[in-house]
């Protein structure tokens, strides 16, 4: 009789214990909640950004008619023998590289936001001549 008595649990030690079983597992959770809001953190943060290149010559833009959202370097590229540029304008946003000489590489960052967007040659009437087309921005397909 004495045995039993000694291994039995008393009432108050089953609440402590339960209780700190519930302490631990509420921690356990904490703890996953955090390791999960910092992986997609990191994940945002960490977002490659996209190099798109971009030829320019004669009276055409040569580039990729989609990109995704996000971080994108236009990588553009004068193959023609006289000046040329190159804007991207749409939703609100414009941004561009105001000449290129021939010959030369100039990159443009920005962050583009999914949609329709229309980019062409700023200089003189080179859009109206060719140097003009629309650009699709579609949303990055999130991380797996
Ligand atoms: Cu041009």
């Amino acid at each position: 009789m004495k045995r039993t008595r000694a291994l039995a649990i008393p009432k108050e030690d089953a609440a402590a214990r339960r209780l700190l079983v519930v302490l631990t597992l509420l921690t356990a959770l904490l703890v996953l909640f955090t390791l999960a809001a910092c992986g997609s953190g990191e994940e945002s943060a960490g977002v490659p950004n996209e190099t798109v290149p971009v030829r320019l010559a004669g009276h055409d833009i040569d580039m990729p008619a989609t990109v995704q959202s996000g971080p994108t370097t236009f990588e553009v590229t004068n193959q023609g023998d006289t000046t040329h540029g190159f804007e991207v304008e749409g939703l609100g946003f414009e941004e561009e590289i105001e000449q290129i000489p021939p010959g030369e590489t100039r990159t443009l960052v920005v962050r583009l936001e999914p949609g329709t967007y229309r980019v062409y040659c700023p200089v003189a009437d080179h859009s109206e001549r060719g140097m003009e087309l629309p650009l699709k921005v579609l949303p990055r397909e999130e991380a797996t």
